[in-house]
C-alpha cells in the first residue's frame, strides 16, 4: 500500500470555513447534502481542489450554484478553474446499513451513529478529510419520528419540528469550529439520565447520558464519573466546559472505547454501562478514566487538535496521561495512588514494550504509515503518556501547570504539532532543565524503541559517599539503526536495610530522602554524600522514565527494598524482579517444575500478605506473578509451553505454601456490605479474589472440596459481579468440575445482557490450556448462538482473549495460528479495523522457538498471499515479515 510521511506535509490548499449538512436518514439510503463556504489558501501555489471520499454514491455537484465539471481520480473528486471563493454543494447518497466498517455512519441495533476519527468522515460526504481544516458546522437531520425519535448533533439544538410522512426535523449548530473528524451524528430510539450542573466558576450546563431505554438504571457510575471530570479539570488546570450541553452515548458496536466528538461523545457501551450486579470493579475503573478521557479531550484534542495525523500523541498521550491523574487524584490516598500507577505501568512494559521491541515499533510521533488506523497503538498512547508525564517530572506539578496554559494561551483554536507543545513547556519554564535540554528531550517524539539505563553504585564507607554510575543504550528499531542519548528523569532513593530511606545530598546539595537525577550523556556519576549506612539504591521511584533498568541487586537486597522503600511502586517492582528473576531460571533451567520459587522469596511474599499498613489492592499486586507475555519478553527463544508450565507451577506452589494465609485473606477480605465502586472496597474484593483462585486451584492437588464448594456458593449468592465473576473464573480456571454448572447458570442469569455475556466468552477463552483442549473449546463457542463476530466487543471476547492466552494460542502442532488466520482473513473482509488488531497476535514471531517459529511464518505468510487483503491487515503483516 502507499505509504505517507511526515515529511511530505504542505499545508491545504483550500479552507473550508462554513459547513451546512443536511441529512435525510434511510438505513440503506441516506441522502446528504454538504454545502460548503470554500476559500483559497492564497499561501499555497494555486491547484485543483482534491476532496476525499469513500464508498459514496456521487449524485451532484455545483459551483456557486452552478452545475460544474469535475474529475474522479481514485476516490478523490477533483475540482479545477475554480475562484478564490465560492459556495460548492455537493450531494450525496450512503447506504449506513450495508456499513459493517463502523466507519462513516452506520446502524447499530435500529439507531445510527458516526464514527470518524481518523477518515471516516469522507464516507459520509466529500470533503477535505484532514485535521488541519478547521470549520464551523450546522446540521440538519430528518428521520422517520416513530422509529429514530431522537435526533443529535454537535452543540447547540436550534430548531426542530414535525414534518409530513411521520418524518421530523431537528437542526443543531456547533459553536466551536472543529476537524471533521470531530463531527458525529444519532439518531435513535434512546432515553438519557440528565443532569444540570454550576460549576466552581458558576456557569450551567446540562450533561446527558444517552442509553438504550432498558439500560438507564446503569448509567449512574456514568453521569457521576463526567460530573468528576467536569469538576476535575477545572479545579487541577482551570480547564472549563465551554458548551451549554455535553452529551455522551453508548453504543453496543464500536471499534474503539470511546470518541471525543465535540459535545457528542459516543462511546462503545462498555465504557458506559454498569451496575454492581453486571459489572466489575475493573469495569468500573474504566468508566471513570474512559469519561475522563474523552472529556478532557474537549480541551486537549478539540479546542487545540493535530495539525496532521503523524501529531496523534499530541491529544492522546497528553490526554491519557491526563486520565491517569484524574483517576489518580480521586483515589486520594497514597496507597491508592501507587496501585493505579503500578496498574498504568504494568500494561506499559506488557503491551507497549514489546510493540517497541517489535516490527511495528514506532516513534511516538510516527515518521509514516500505510493505514492511520494502525497508529492508535499503545506507543502513541501509553509511551507518549509517559513522555508527557516526564515533563512534569521535569519541571513538577506547577511548571507543567504553567506549560499547559502558555500552551492554551498560544494555540486555542488551532492544530498543532508536538514540537508546539514541547516549546510551550519549555518556554514557560525558562531556566529548567527541560529548557536547558529541550531539542535532547524532544529525541522522545523521533526515536522509537525502550532505552537501557544501567546502574552501578560503589559505597565508600569511610568517604560516607555513595557513587552512581548510569548509562543508557536504546536498542536498534526497524528504520533506525543508530540512538542519540534521551534526556531519562531518574528518582532516586537510599534505602538502609532496618533504617528506611537515607537523607543524603547529592552533590552537595540540601539532604532529602528522594533527588531527582537527569541522565542526558550516554554515562554518568552521580555523587551522593552523608550516606551513613550501606544503602540498596531505590531507582525510577515511581517509574519516572519508561526505560528498562538493569541493576545487578542481590535476592537480599531486593527483599529489604520490598519491605522498607517508602516508595510504593518500588517495594512492587523489587517483588517482581525477585519473582521474575526465579522464574527465568526456572524457564532457562532443566530442573524440576514443582518448586520454581525459592523459600525467601515465598516468606517475604507471605509477610507482605499479613502486614497489616498495607491496603489490600497493593498486597494483591504484589502477590500477582509477572504475565506470561511479560516473561517471554525477557527470553531470546521463547518457548511459551514452557513459559506456561513454570508460571503455572509457581502459582501452584504460591497456592500450597501460603494456604492457611489464603484462607485467612479470603475470610479477612470477603466484603458482605454493600457495593461500591471505591478503592478501598475494590481492592479487598482483588485479594479475596485471588486467594479463592489459589484455594480452589489448590483443591485441584489435595482434592478438597471444601473452597471449590464456596466458590460454587459464591457464583449463585454473590452480591455483584466481581465476586460473581472471581468465583467462576476460580472454577474455570482450576478446570473444576463445578466449573460448568457455574457457567451455565451465569449464561442463564445474563443471557440478555450483551456486556456480560462477553465476559462468559472470555472468561472461557482466557482458561488455562488443559491438555491441549482451550482451541476446541473456543471453536464450539465460535458456534454458540451468541456469537457474533460482527460486533467488535464479541469477537475480542473471544477470538482476541483465545491469542491473549499464551499456552493456548501457541500449540507445537500450530493449529491455534491456523485458526487465528481463518478469523482475521474472515473478519478484514467486513472490518479491517478491528482485523489488523488481531494481525497483531503474531507481531512476535521471530522470538518464538522452533516449532512454533516455523509455524506461525508459515500462516503469516499465507495471510500476506491473500488476494484481497485490507491495506489495513497488509501494513501489518508486511511488517511483520520484514
Ligand atoms: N480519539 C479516539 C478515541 C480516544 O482516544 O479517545
Ligand atoms: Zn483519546
Amino acid at each position: 500500500p502507499p505509504v505517507i510521511r511526515r515529511e511530505d506535509y504542505a499545508p491545504p490548499a483550500y479552507w473550508i470555513d462554513t459547513v451546512d449538512l443536511s441529512f435525510d436518514l434511510d438505513p440503506t439510503k441516506t441522502r446528504v447534502l454538504n454545502r460548503m463556504r470554500v476559500r483559497r489558501n492564497a499561501e499555497q501555489p494555486p491547484q485543483p481542489l482534491r476532496l476525499d471520499g469513500d464508498e459514496l454514491n456521487l449524485a451532484r455537484v455545483l459551483v456557486n450554484g452552478q452545475g460544474t465539471s469535475f474529475k474522479m481520480d481514485g476516490d478523490q473528486l477533483v475540482l479545477d478553474g475554480l475562484p478564490d471563493e465560492f459556495d460548492l454543494e455537493i450531494f450525496t447518497t450512503c447506504n449506513p446499513e450495508k456499513n459493517t466498517k463502523l466507519m462513516g455512519l452506520y446502524l447499530s441495533q435500529d439507531t445510527f451513529f458516526t464514527q470518524c476519527e481518523a477518515e471516516g468522515f469522507r464516507r459520509i460526504t466529500y470533503f477535505l478529510d484532514r485535521p488541519d481544516v478547521m470549520a464551523s458546522f450546522s446540521v440538519t437531520l430528518r428521520a422517520d419520528r416513530k422509529r429514530f425519535p431522537v435526533l443529535l448533533s454537535n452543540g447547540n439544538l436550534v430548531e426542530q419540528g414535525v414534518l409530513e410522512d411521520g418524518r421530523h426535523f431537528a437542526k443543531w449548530v456547533d459553536p466551536h469550529r472543529k476537524p471533521c473528524y470531530l463531527f458525529a451524528i444519532v439518531a435513535g430510539c434512546l432515553a438519557a439520565r440528565e443532569q444540570r450542573i454550576v460549576t466552581e466558576s458558576g456557569s450551567e450546563h446540562l450533561l446527558q447520558i444517552y442509553v438504550r431505554p432498558g439500560d438507564l438504571d446503569k448509567t449512574e457510575h456514568a453521569m457521576q464519573s463526567l460530573m468528576h471530570s467536569v469538576a476535575w479539570d477545572e479545579a487541577r488546570f482551570g480547564l472549563k466546559l465551554d458548551l451549554e450541553r455535553f452529551m455522551v452515548v453508548a453504543t453496543s458496536d464500536f471499534n474503539m472505547g470511546a470518541m471525543e466528538n465535540k459535545g457528542l461523545n459516543i462511546f462503545n457501551t462498555k465504557y458506559v454501562l454498569a451496575s454492581p450486579a453486571t459489572a466489575t470493579d475493573v469495569d468500573f475503573d474504566g468508566i471513570e478514566s474512559v469519561i475522563g478521557h474523552e472529556y478532557f479531550h474537549n480541551w486537549t484534542g478539540n479546542r487545540v487538535t493535530c495539525r496532521d495525523w503523524f501529531q496523534l500523541s499530541l491529544k492522546e498521550g497528553l490526554t491519557v496521561f491526563r486520565d491517569q491523574e484524574f483517576s489518580m487524584d480521586l483515589a486520594r490516598t497514597a496507597s491508592a495512588r501507587a496501585v493505579k500507577r503500578i496498574e498504568d505501568v504494568r500494561v506499559l512494559r506488557t503491551v507497549q514494550f514489546p510493540e517497541d521491541a517489535g516490527p511495528m515499533a514506532h516513534p511516538v510521533r510516527p515518521d509514516q504509515y500505510a493505514e492511520i488506523n494502525n497508529f492508535y497503538t499503545v506507543t502513541v498512547y501509553e509511551k507518549g503518556a509517559e513522555v508527557v508525564r516526564m515533563y512534569q517530572t521535569l519541571l513538577g506539578r506547577e511548571g507543567f501547570a504553567k506549560g499547559l496554559a502558555l500552551y492554551f494561551e498560544r494555540h486555542d483554536g488551532q492544530a498543532v504539532t508536538c514540537d508546539d507543545f514541547a516549546q510551550a513547556m519549555s518556554d514557560a519554564n525558562p531556566g529548567s532543565t527541560l529548557a536547558l535540554h529541550l531539542d535532547q528531550f524532544k529525541r522522545w517524539y523521533s526515536q522509537a524503541g525502550t532505552p537501557r539505563v544501567t546502574a552501578v553504585g560503589q559505597y565508600d564507607a569511610e568517604g560516607q559517599r555513595y557513587t552512581l554510575t548510569l548509562s543508557q543504550t536504546c536498542p536498534a528499531t526497524p528504520g533506525q539503526a543508530e540512538k542519540q542519548p534521551f534526556v531519562i528523569p531518574v528518582i532516586a532513593g537510599l534505602v538502609a536495610p532496618g533504617q528506611g530511606d537515607l537523607a543524603v545530598s547529592l552533590h552537595g546539595g540540601e539532604p532529602a530522602t528522594a533527588h531527582t537525577l537527569v541522565l542526558t550523556e550516554p554515562s554518568q556519576q552521580f555523587v551522593f554524600e552523608r550516606v551513613t549506612a550501606e544503602p540498596v539504591p531505590s531507582l525510577l521511584r515511581g517509574f519516572s522514565a519508561p526505560v528498562v533498568l538493569n541493576q545487578d541487586l542481590s535476592d537480599a537486597e531486593l527483599l529489604a527494598l520490598l519491605a522498607q522503600d517508602s516508595d510504593p511502586f518500588n517495594a512492587w517492582e523489587a517483588g517482581q524482579r525477585l519473582l521474575m528473576r526465579q522464574l527465568l531460571a526456572a524457564v532457562t533451567g532443566a530442573g524440576d517444575l514443582a518448586a520454581p520459587l525459592q523459600a525467601d522469596a515465598v516468606a517475604a511474599l507471605r509477610s507482605t500478605l499479613r502486614r497489616s499498613d498495607l491496603d489490600a489492592a497493593f498486597k494483591a499486586l504484589v502477590l500477582t506473578l509477572p504475565t506470561e507475555s511479560y516473561l517471554a519478553e525477557q527470553l531470546a527463544d521463547v518457548d511459551p509451553q514452557r513459559v506456561h508450565a513454570v508460571r503455572e507451577a509457581a502459582r501452584r506452589q504460591l497456592a500450597r505454601d501460603l494456604a492457611a494465609d489464603w484462607a485467612w485473606a479470603f475470610d479477612e477480605h470477603e466484603d458482605n456490605g454493600s457495593y461500591r465502586p471505591d478503592p478501598v472496597s475494590s481492592g479487598r474484593r482483588s485479594l479475596a479474589g485471588l486467594a479463592l483462585g489459589m484455594l480452589v486451584e489448590l483443591a485441584r492437588e489435595t482434592g478438597d472440596s471444601v473452597w471449590p464448594g464456596k466458590a460454587y456458593q459464591r457464583t449463585k449468592d454473590a452480591g455483584n459481579m466481581t465476586d460473581r465473576y472471581a468465583a467462576t473464573a476460580a472454577l474455570v480456571n482450576a478446570g473444576h468440575a463445578l466449573a460448568q454448572p457455574a457457567l451455565t447458570r451465569f449464561h442463564d442469569l445474563f443471557a440478555d445482557d450483551a456486556l456480560v455475556i462477553d465476559k462468559w466468552f472470555a472468561l472461557q477463552a482466557a482458561a488455562p490450556d488443559r491438555g491441549g483442549d482451550a482451541l476446541g473449546r473456543v471453536e464450539a463457542l465460535l458456534r454458540h448462538p451468541d456469537f457474533n463476530a460482527r460486533n467488535p466487543n464479541r469477537a475480542r471476547s473471544l477470538i482476541f482473549s483465545f491469542t491473549g492466552n499464551p499456552a493456548a494460542f501457541h500449540r507445537t502442532d500450530g493449529a491455534g495460528y491456523t485458526f487465528w488466520r481463518e478469523q482475521l482473513l474472515a473478519i478484514d473482509a467486513f472490518n479491517p479495523q478491528v482485523a489488523a488488531r488481531l494481525a497483531r497476535a503474531l507481531d512476535r514471531w521471530k522470538k518464538l522457538a522452533e516449532p512454533y517459529r516455523s509455524a506461525a511464518h508459515g500462516e503469516l505468510q499465507k495471510v500476506a498471499a491473500h488476494p484481497s487483503l485490507s491495506k489495513d491487515v497488509r501494513e501489518i503483516v508486511e511488517k511483520a515479515l520484514a
